[in-house]
């Protein structure tokens, strides 16, 4: 297939280029860049050392004999340029990573969140406006999220995008409809990819683009087959308060003796995968692409869910690492359960990478390796979600006070 991957050099698109070169496919990567540029941005940089686009690309030919391509694009600020090169280059499918993917980014100012609503939605836009004007039936795959639907636990499990309700009509009979979940964002970030379901649903709509949205949970791990290939392939690993994701977090901060830094009382839970996970979903959901006129197929891409102080605690048996609960500066529920239903990749055939002390001893072990890029004051999360929890962290006040319920 040819596929044109938005967004190929951040942390899934790399990983996920590998993948898919290797299995055989035309690969390009458009990519403008950006997450390189934030990196600059916060004085941050990936614990593992990473090399340019261009670099990476040169030693993945080396390695495999396989060439990757790379455009330097723009998609959501030049819609005429990205529309020529998709009508140049005729993708099979086009998988659209290229997003603002980070919660706490997206909150830190009203300048972050205007760049991550800019960013995200016209960039998603262009895309769908593209394909339907040029009249293509190209598959349009987009990595979404599992913070769509919220956190909060009714006591039903969460389906795959769309839920079964009855609506009571005027002659008194109830009409069985499915409509998407109801999208219940926790931050501006995840605010755009709900944004992002009801563009799928009207382009799916009136103009028939086959579309794919991929609810995906916290993404955990760092290597893939590929990226293991060679030192310079190896794929990006954040720890920074903004871009380190929570378990990778801990892990980090165990490898250079910091306290695993639990958010108020832990008692968040979440939806996870395993980055190798992920690749694979994205390459069976390539696979099973919805039919013309279809409405937008949605996978829960997730295959396990964790209490934060669980994983945490898990973390401090296997390394010694002390725990600290610090406030959250988030406004989320402290205490939720969560219930997924996974069923379209399970029986695609995925079977999941399950979290095991063995593997998270071996990213210990890279964290260490790299100790020495890692700078301390950037790891705490200082991003606060309103102006009241600002003021309260400031203060600081005990994190009992604010765990109410978001
Ligand atoms: N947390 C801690 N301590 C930390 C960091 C995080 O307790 O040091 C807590 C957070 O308060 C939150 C949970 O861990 O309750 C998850 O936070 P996270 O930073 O791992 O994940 P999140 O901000 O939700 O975002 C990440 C990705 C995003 C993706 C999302 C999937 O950055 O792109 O969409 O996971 S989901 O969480 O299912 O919405």
């Amino acid at each position: 297939m040819r596929i044109a991957v938005f967004g190929g050099d951040g942390f899934i698109g790399w990983p996920t280029c590998l993948h898919l070169s290797n299995a055989g496919h035309d690969i390009v990567i458009v990519d403008n860049l950006s997450r390189r540029r934030i990196d600059t941005e916060l004085g941050v940089q990936s614990l593992t050392p990473m090399d340019s686009i261009q670099e990476r690309l040169r030693i993945w030919k080396e390695v495999t004999g396989r060439t990757i391509r790379f455009e330097l694009l723009d998609i959501a600020t030049d819609y005429f340029r990205v529309k020529r090169w998709i009508e140049l280059y005729r993708p099979d499918a086009l998988i659209h990573l290229a997003q603002q993917r980070a919660a706490p980014y997206s909150m830190k100012s009203d300048w972050h969140k205007t760049y991550t609503v800019n960013n995200n939605v016209s960039a998603t836009h262009n895309l769908l406006n593209a394909l339907a004007d040029l009249e293509m039936d190209a598959h349009f795959v987009h990595m979404g999220t599992m913070g769509v639907y919220g956190y909060s636990d009714i006591g039903a499990t969460i389906p795959e995008g769309y839920l079964n309700v009855g609506i009571p009509n005027d002659d008194g009979q109830v009409i069985q409809k499915e409509i998407l979940y109801p999208a219940n964002p926790g931050s501006v970030y995840h605010m755009t990819k709900c944004l992002d379901q009801l563009m799928f649903g009207y382009y799916a709509k009136n103009d028939s683009l086959r579309i794919t949205d991929l609810h995906q949970g916290v993404v955990w791990g760092t290597h893939t087959e590929q990226t293991r290939l060679h030192d310079q392939l190896v794929n990006r690993f954040d720890y920074d308060g903004d871009y380190g994701t929570v378990l990778n977090r801990f892990l980090i901060q165990a490898a250079i003796g910091h306290p695993l830094t639990v958010h108020g009382t832990g008692g968040q839970t979440r939806a996870f995968i395993h980055i190798q996970d992920s690749v694979r979903c994205i390459e069976l959901a390539l696979k099973n692409p919805p039919t013309r006129g279809e409405r937008p197929k949605i996978f829960n891409q997730m295959t396990e869910t964790f209490r934060v102080r669980d994983l945490a605690k898990l973390i401090a048996e296997m390394s010694g690492a002390e725990i600290v609960n610090v406030p959250n500066p988030r406004n989320e529920a402290s205490e939720n359960d969560l219930r997924v239903a996974n069923d379209q990749f399970l029986d695609l055939g995925l079977e999941p990478t399950t979290l095991k002390v063995g593997m998270l001893e071996e990213m210990v072990d890279v964290a260490r390796k790299f100790a020495h890029r890692i700078d301390r004051s950037k790891i705490p999360a200082q991003s606060a979600w309103t102006s009241e929890i600002r003021s309260q962290i400031s203060a600081g006040k005990d994190i009992d006070s604010f765990n109410g319920e978001a």
